[in-house]
């Protein structure tokens, strides 16, 4: 028979036809909470059932005993809590016996919750309890410290409606589907692999000898909700695992996407995504190296040991009910040709690895990726999503004084970017989105701010698109650049340049007779005069217009682009 569900009932919270009515009626009136992104991700679990035994948000009992002794108040395990956090002023909105409905973004309330008590967390302590440390740099904990609303809300839901998902549609299931299928396939011994990568041939090899070792069937069980920051996005790797999944046997293989929120909390998070694996039907649960790890803490060591995973598991096991098969790394034996465990490598044979971060570097610098490490298919999606440089959109951004000679140098430029004629330009000089994206604005520190936010943004739409953007405005106060910066450099190129033609420079040219005027007192806040400018502390190019002329600085840009690699001129 199929793996019982954790506590034995699996725990769907959508109501019946005959109770949707009366709770669509009753939803109307009710105060109504808006989900975060994460808080749906929860929803859904909760809703169909992936997270039984809960049968909503935890209150503050069961919340105290997860963090202690990763249990429920009533003793059974469970190792994450799940907490649906409010603002101060929507708690004050509330009291035990208060009902809320609870509303994905695109609008339908999915549950109603009825509030069981109102508690304010020790986000510290839960930091240290749960994921071992209330350092900054676990992905989770900085969620927790800096993301996370200050009232937990405990109460049971009534569900209306799972989430809604426009995409993958084939390849998503509730436990109850995948539970049906697995009966209707005869599959009794089911084993989950979970993944948040893309998978390439070590993680197929390693898949590969899990099932057959547990004699089990296989399910590819990847988390589609939240992963680490940084990851790769669920759409790429989702089109990755279908190529991937090709290369298993048909009869036993089956995938299906997770649409869980991870928490990167290694040990516990390990004993958390076995419970819900068993939800899903699953009888056994591969737990490999460094499981659900979240990388370094910040002073550079792992936040938990690579085995320590497995080992909670095993020590659980019993009480578990699902089967850990623990797994090794696998590696690539260049003599032998093949993949095997770790400690299998014959002493002095030659072991081939590439990493996540050379993976990246080699996809960026459109370098060779080998077969041994890869399926061409994979490779050919990965590179799709991650384009060499050549072909990635880039923002070259200009900050300098009025006058400074910035528009003189981006419309030259331009003109040169738009000659070589690979990709589209957009030019937002300063006074042109003015002009068009900031007419409401003034000079103000705030609204100079927003003014540069906008810019950023616009030129960060440009470069996920693979354009480049030519932005020339002011842009006086540092930390805006670089969170300017920041938006942008995750989508393609950054070039900050400064054009530091001296003040007195500047003033002596007074192109529109503004400094005048400002040294005149008939306008005020006027950079470099009454108001302040931060020189940038590592531009990539700086230069001087007192010295050179537009013509000798544009090149010298487009030189070190081609020297970056984003333009070629060859
Ligand atoms: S900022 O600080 O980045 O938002 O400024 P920006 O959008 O680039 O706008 C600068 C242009 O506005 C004109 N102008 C002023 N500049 C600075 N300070 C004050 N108070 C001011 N008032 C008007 C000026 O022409 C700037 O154009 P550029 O092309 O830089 O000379």
């Amino acid at each position: 028979d199929i793996t019982p569900p954790h506590g034995g009932t699996l725990k769907e919270l959508i109501v019946s036809p005959e109770r949707l009515d009366a709770l669509k009626a009753e939803a109307v009136d009710l105060p109504s909470w808006d989900l975060t992104a994460r808080q749906v991700c929860d929803a859904e679990l909760l809703l169909n059932g992936g997270f039984s035994p809960l049968e909503g948000f935890l209150t503050e009992a069961d919340y105290t005993a997860v963090c202690e002794r990763m249990r429920l108040a009533d003793d059974s395990l469970w190792p994450i809590p799940i907490n649906l956090d409010v603002t101060e002023a929507f708690a004050e909105t509330l009291e035990p016996g208060s009902r809320i409905a609870l509303r994905h973004p695109e609008g339908m309330v999915l549950a109603i919750m009825t509030v069981e008590d109102l508690y304010r967390p020790d986000f510290k302590k839960e930091a240290e309890q749960v994921y071992g440390a209330a350092d900054p740099a676990h992905p989770e904990v900085f969620r927790l410290m800096h993301q996370t609303n200050p009232v937990y809300v405990g109460g049971r839901l009534e569900g209306l409606e799972l989430p809604p998902h426009h995409t993958f549609k084939q390849l998503r299931h509730t436990p109850r589907e995948l539970r049906d299928w697995f009966t209707k396939m005869g599959w009794n011994s089911v084993v989950a692999f979970q993944t948040r990568n893309p998978m390439h041939r070590a993680h197929v090899e390693l898949a590969k000898r899990a099932s057959q070792k547990g004699e089990a069937n296989l399910l590819i069980h990847p988390v589609v909700g939240m992963t680490k920051p940084g990851d790769v996005d669920y759409f790429v790797r989702v089109r990755c695992y279908q190529e991937v999944v090709r290369h298993f046997p048909e009869q036993t293989t089956a995938l299906s996407l997770l649409p869980l929120a991870m928490r990167m909390g290694g040990p516990r998070e390990a004993v958390w995504h076995a419970i819900i694996r068993k939800n899903y039907g699953c009888a056994r649960f591969i737990v490999g190296r460094d499981h659900a790890g979240p990388g370094k803490n910040s002073h550079g060591e792992d936040f938990y040991g690579p085995y320590e995973a497995q080992d909670l598991v095993e020590r659980h096991q019993e009480e578990l009910g699902i089967a850990m098969q623990p797994f090794e790394e696998m590696v690539y034996v260049e003599d032998m040709a093949q993949y095997v465990p770790r400690s299998e490598v014959p002493e002095e044979a030659r072991v081939l690895n590439i990493s996540g971060t050379e993976l990246r570097r080699r996809l960026r610098e459109g370098l060779e990726i080998p077969e041994w490490f890869s399926y061409p298919e994979v490779i050919t999606r990965l590179r799709q999503a991650f384009p060499p440089k050549r072909e990635q959109g880039f923002t070259v951004f200009f900050t300098g004084l009025s006058g400074s000679g910035k528009s003189t140098i981006a419309n030259v430029l331009v003109a040169k970017l738009m000659e070589l004629g690979t990709r589209p330009v957009t030019l937002l000089d300063g006074d042109l989105v003015r002009k068009h994206l900031s007419s409401e604005l003034g000079f103000s520190k705030e609204h100079r701010e927003i003014n540069i936010k906008r810019i950023g943004y616009v030129a960060s739409e440009i470069t996920k698109n693979r354009g480049v953007a030519i932005c020339a405005p002011i842009a006086p106060y540092t930390s805006t650049r670089r969170e300017v910066r920041e938006m942008i450099s995750q989508y393609g190129g950054f070039v900050e340049v400064h054009v530091a033609t001296p003040l007195e420079v500047c003033e002596e040219r007074d192109r529109k007779g503004l400094y005048a005027k400002a040294r005149a007192g008939l306008i005020k806040q006027f950079t470099g005069i009454d108001d302040p400018y931060q020189a940038p502390e590592n531009p990539e190019v700086v230069v001087d217009t007192s010295q050179f002329t537009a013509d000798e600085l544009a090149q010298q840009i487009i030189l070190h682009l081609e020297k970056q690699g984003f333009i070629d001129l060859q």
